[in-house]
């Protein structure tokens, strides 16, 4: 099959004209791309500015993000470069001296700490449900996350442990996963307080999605089969698109946290060999049931989504592919419409120019959930970019460059700033 031009790939592609697309970001659902947030109201009724890692991979903004968009208050986004993947924003510097993110102004006044600015949105915008975040009760849920948090960072990023060590910090993890489902049940609906996620639950949010994450990856262990009271809550948020808008998967979260983490290691059993294998290759879903969401969503959208996205950044993405495996762009161009062929309503399977495998594989790698797009799509994207890799007449097996651990300036946020 002739591989299709970059004309006949855009009639399918989401809606790419930029009114459309900013009308969207501001008061459709959440979206990781957005700057503005408005909800339905006008510009001058924004008070707040969020700044929050261009990666939307950052635990503490996840949380106060997710805050904003459940009650919906009016805000910009400014994006900067965490460490890892590049050189920190000057402005923000001066700004913020130590670089850290998440940072919010309010009326013009800067604060820093995610507590701190929870605590500073709940003064002025009222808390999000029944009690405030220095409620005793959320005071309690929060140390709970907090212990949540020391377990897992002991069994995650411990090196050199052994069975038994193994055995021992998974079962002190479980102990606290297994508080948090008895605070769950211990009142009537699917979330913290109720039926409504408040404050408490956002706050677990962030670690829970990176725990699910990193424990798959480099434990084999399954944290939503082994913990029922946390599967219902994720399927409670994932039914919000609120939650969607910001969730990652376990594919972006396992190759992100080493570099954060100073390290994670892998137990090295069969079991979590062949887990890790397929978050890296797929099929996705990686298990029946789906370990990762309960969201399924309309396929054609995601792939649409997935077309829309890669379009936008083609040129980019042809010349990274192109200097990461040492080749030329026309080929890589043409390898990755014949990828994007079988995303469009009617696929077509088209082989890619030979020795592009390689090419195809590097970006199969760094989908970054949400930044790039959503779950579905980036699944989408990744097993096209594969079946498309397999097809290549000279070298079907070839990968790309391995992911690094210290760093991922690979993931440079340069050359995709300013086009949303
Ligand atoms: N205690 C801080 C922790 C924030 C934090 O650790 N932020 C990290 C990102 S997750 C950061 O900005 N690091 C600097 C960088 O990576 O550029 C808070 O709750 O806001």
């Amino acid at each position: 099959m002739e591989v299709p031009s970059w004309d006949s790939l855009r009639q399918w592609a989401g809606p790419l004209e930029h009114e459309e697309l900013v009308h969207q970001r501001c008061h459709g659902p959440t979206s990781a791309q957005a700057t503005l947030r408005l909800f339905g109201q006008t510009e001058s009724s924004v008070r707040v500015t969020l700044y929050r890692d261009h990666h939307a991979w950052c635990p503490y903004c996840q949380k106060i993000w997710l805050w904003l968009e459940e009650r919906r208050i009016p805000y910009r986004i400014r994006k900067v470069t965490m460490f890892c993947y590049g050189q920190k924003e000057a402005w923000f510097t001066r700004l913020v001296p130590s670089g850290m993110l998440p940072a919010l102004e309010l009326d013009g006044r800067l604060i820093t700490e995610s507590d701190r600015i929870l605590g500073t949105l709940e003064q002025s915008f009222g808390p999000l449900g029944p009690l405030g975040f220095e409620d005793p009760t959320v005071l309690q849920l929060r140390q709970l996350e907090r212990l949540l948090f020391r377990a897992w960072c002991q069994w995650l990023c411990t090196p050199g442990l052994s069975a038994s060590d193994e055995q021992r910090c998974r079962q002190q993890f479980q102990r606290l996963a297994a508080a948090m489902e008895d605070a769950l049940v211990s009142t009537p609906g699917s979330f913290l307080l109720g039926e409504e996620p408040v404050t408490a639950d956002l706050v677990f949010v962030p670690y829970l999605e990176r725990m699910g994450a990193s424990l798959a990856y480099y434990k084999g262990f399954l944290l939503r089969q082994e913990h029922p009271g946390i599967h219902a809550w994720f399927a409670a948020l994932e039914m919000r698109s609120t939650y969607r808008g910001t969730q990652s998967d376990f594919h972006t979260h396992a190759h992100d946290l080493p570099p954060q983490m100073g390290g994670c290691h892998a137990s090295g059993t069969p079991q979590q060999r062949q887990l890790a294998a397929a978050i890296d290759v797929g099929p996705w879903p990686v298990g029946e049931p789906d370990p990762e969401t309960t969201w399924s969503g309309p396929q054609a959208a995601a792939a649409q989504e997935a077309l829309g996205r890669v379009l936008r950044h083609a040129p980019t993405l042809i010349r990274r592919m192109a200097a990461a495996t040492a080749l030329e762009s026309p080929p890589v161009d043409a390898a990755l419409r014949a990828a994007l062929a079988l995303l469009v309503p009617v696929p077509a399977v088209c082989e890619p120019p030979e020795g592009t495998a390689a090419a195809l594989r590097y970006l199969r790698d760094r989908i970054s959930v949400p930044r790039d797009m959503g779950l579905h799509a980036a699944r989408l994207l990744r097993g096209a970019l594969e079946a498309t890799a397999r097809l290549d007449r000279s070298d079907p097996d070839a990968q790309g460059p391995a992911l690094t651990r210290q760093h991922r300036r690979d993931q440079d946020p340069i050359g995709f700033v300013g086009s949303v």
